[in-house]
């Protein structure tokens, strides 16, 4: 799949962690947050995830058939056994992960995210941007979706990479329908978020806001 900046409007990352450890419950999430209109979705299984490789695969196939009926890209969490099992579009990396140069070479169509904090691991990934499709950078806003994140940079955090990102930035953490619009202004392709979807009471209603944001 060739990669669309388009793509990065409203980010949709999501695993069982976020969900009480119910898969079922995933699923739903990712069939509404389709219907409403993300336009990506990132299958994140991390942190205190009490699924084995095995329900991983298969959970991940759910998502797979519900993202690709909708035609949005589907990556995977930095997880490249996972990703290929169940062919997804891509593969999102941070800092301390997987470099995105050993993965590009074993697996150069899969697309390419990378976590950047700030100006300084910006600096420091440089050499690796020519194989990565696109930034994911924050926390934005004070996050608890993470186990171990680092401080929150704020809009001008963002604005700081963003200006100076060659590539098209996704702004994530802590971004929710009531403080999205403080990026509104930002040079960003769009938003990815966790619980702003996972915990809505209208998922339709807050893709539809956080679409806002790029428009
Ligand atoms: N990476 C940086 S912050 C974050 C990730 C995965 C968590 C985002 O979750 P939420 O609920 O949107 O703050
Ligand atoms: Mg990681």
């Amino acid at each position: 799949m060739n990669f669309d900046p388009a793509s990065l409007t409203v980010y949709l990352v999501v695993g069982s962690q976020n969900v009480n450890d119910d898969p079922n419950e995933v699923i739903r999430v990712v069939q509404e947050a389709c219907d409403a209109g993300v336009t990506a979705v990132q299958y994140r299984e991390k942190d205190h995830s009490k699924l084995n490789q095995a329900e991983k695969v298969a959970l991940g196939q759910k998502i797979r058939s519900i993202t690709k009926a909708a035609h949005v890209p589907l990556y995977v969490d930095d997880d490249l056994p996972l990703a290929l099992a169940i062919q997804a579009d891509g593969l999102h990396v941070g800092q301390g992960d997987t470099s995105v140069r050993a993965i590009h070479e074993v697996a150069p169509d899969l697309l390419l995210g990378l976590s950047v904090h700030d100006l300084k691991e910006l600096a420091a990934s440089e050499a690796d941007l020519a194989v990565v499709d696109y930034l994911g950078v924050g926390p934005a806003f004070a996050t608890t979706s993470k186990e171990k994140v680092k401080e929150a940079i704020g809009p001008e955090g963002v604005l700081a990479v963003a200006s100076k990102s060659p590539l098209p930035v996704v702004a994530i953490g802590g971004i929710h329908e009531e403080n999205c619009q403080e990026l509104a202004e930002l040079p960003i392709a769009g938003v990815a978020v966790i619980s702003a979807i996972t915990a809505s009471d209208d998922i339709q209603r807050s893709v539809q806001k956080l679409r806002g944001v790029t428009k």
